[in-house]
């Protein structure tokens, strides 16, 4: 039985109490009582996620530059259906309307990533003014709908012309990404007040670069980790330029976590998942937030691994700038085997990676908390693919399950502000191209209709209560 119905059940329980003979003359009965229900705190952020490459369009439009999505998406074979993000929602020609959308939803706040190259169309030089306006008149719209604003600076899409020198295997490409930075923290902090570095530096890593079925498509397990190290010091670099700008306002990363768990009650299914924790979790938020590398981790490094010459003096403390916020993505949990082999134990949705554990949710939040401290944390991914093209009531029960964890997380004291569904619009999921659908609002790709699904009703009520 699910923790929620046992309060249900529990609540129910107490109001059908009856009394003895002796007892005085009950009063008139009193209205009924609310239904029982799970109420977050006052200025929870409900929210919804997209990224540039996901939902824009507008590929060669208005000055923008190709990315590396651009590029790899267009060859033979690389992504499912063919498709690519020239146009998928088309949300550069559609902003006004998606924005009277996450109106009418009730939605706080907003995380949307900006497009490096269509601000610095070669990343690095010339700011495409016309690229940066479309991000002010987004903004603006937002604020003129007591929206806030999150944005993240790197959700996957590096300028080609960057990759063309080197990318993020070079160590430039940290610098660059810090200037871009300082461009766009600038010209939007005055209205910007939540800004979130990297998304899924383990995703770039392991699918872009060890797995190759993302851009760039590179298969290379030693220059992916050098990547990794790459785009941690880019974070590090990026949160020093958003201060220098002198702009107000919060900065951390976004990672996609997974909580490591031996598939079996072995000694060695239980070293095996602290191996895992270490890849999936300390790798990248021991570095962040405490200025270093697990050791077992790093051990895990052979002595001729390229990665252990990138690191250099002063890099973990760069990287370890103070971060005001921690935005974390969770999508599935991680079962490890006596032998290292990592096993699925709960049901999977169209995404065949992803494994529906809601516990996971809660187990992962009062872990950072209990091992990071008391950081700020705002859930910036959750959701999952539904075959149910409107009438989504598995995205319901996966919403409902998850946001019962993260509540009962914060009833143990897990400092968590917000929550941000993955996706607010069905979008361009990279390699899958438009086979699976995300979005709590559906969209047609031939008419780019949108139309809400029942997902985004209830989203619409618990926004509305301010919980479930
Ligand atoms: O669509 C992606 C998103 O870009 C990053 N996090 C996971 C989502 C679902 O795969």
């Amino acid at each position: 039985m699910r923790r929620r119905h046992v309060l249900t059940l529990a609540a129910a329980g107490a109001v059908g109490a009856g009394c003895s003979a002796g007892d005085p003359p009950r009063r008139p009965a009193a209205s009924p009582a609310p239904p029982a229900g799970l109420v977050f705190p006052n200025g929870f952020a409900w929210g919804a996620s997209t990224s540039a490459y996901q939902v824009e369009g507008g590929a060669t439009e208005d000055g923008r530059g190709p990315s590396v999505w651009d590029v790899f998406s267009h060859q033979q074979g690389r992504t499912e259906d063919g498709g690519t993000g020239d146009v998928a929602a088309d949300h550069y020609h559609r902003s006004y309307e998606d924005l009277d959308l996450m109106r009418g939803l009730g939605l706080k706040s907003y995380r949307f990533s900006i497009s490096w190259s269509r601000v610095l169309p070669t990343g690095r030089g010339t700011v495409n003014a016309k690229g940066l306006d479309f991000y002010h008149r987004l903004v603006d719209g937002l604020l003129a709908r007591d929206i806030t604003p999150v944005a993240t600076l790197f959700h996957w899409d590096t300028p080609q012309a960057l990759q063309e020198s080197g990318g993020w295997a070079s160590r430039d490409c940290a610098k660059w990404f810090a200037d871009y930075a300082t461009v766009v923290c600038y010209s939007l902090g005055d209205k910007v007040q939540t800004w979130l570095t990297l998304n899924e530096p383990k995703t770039v890593v392991e699918v872009g670069y060890t797995a190759g079925i993302h851009a760039p498509g590179v298969r290379d397990r030693r220059v992916a980790n050098v990547v990794g190290h790459h785009l941690l010091l880019g974070h590090g670099l990026a949160v020093q330029a958003f201060r220098a700008t002198g702009r107000k306002g919060r900065i951390g990363a976004a990672l996609n976590l997974s909580p490591a768990y031996p598939a079996d009650d072995s000694d060695a299914a239980r070293r095996q998942a602290t191996i895992a924790d270490g890849e999936e979790n300390r790798r990248w938020l021991d570095p962040v937030l405490l200025g270093r590398y697990p050791d077992d981790w790093l051990a895990t490094q052979p002595s001729d691994a390229p990665v252990r010459a990138a690191i250099h003096d002063g890099d973990l403390a760069v990287i370890g700038s103070k971060s005001d916020l921690l935005g974390v993505q969770y999508y599935n949990p991680t079962y490890v085997t006596a032998k290292g082999g990592r096993v699925q134990k709960h049901p999977t949705s169209q995404a065949t990676w992803q494994e529906i554990y809601p516990q996971g949710l809660h187990d992962l939040l009062t872990r950072i908390k209990r091992d990071y401290g008391d950081i700020p944390l705002t859930i910036t991914e959750n959701g999952m693919p539904s075959l149910q093209p409107v009438d989504d009531q598995d995205r319901i029960t996966f919403l409902r399950d998850h946001l019962t964890a993260a509540h009962q997380a914060i009833r143990d004291g897990v400092r968590l502000e917000g929550y941000h569904v993955w996706s607010l619009l069905d979008n361009f999921e990279w390699a899958e191209g438009y086979s699976q659908r995300w979005g709590i609002i559906h969209v047609d790709y031939t008419t780019q209709q949108r139309r809400r699904k029942a997902s985004a009703d209830w989203y619409q009520q618990v926004i509305a209560r301010n919980g479930i």
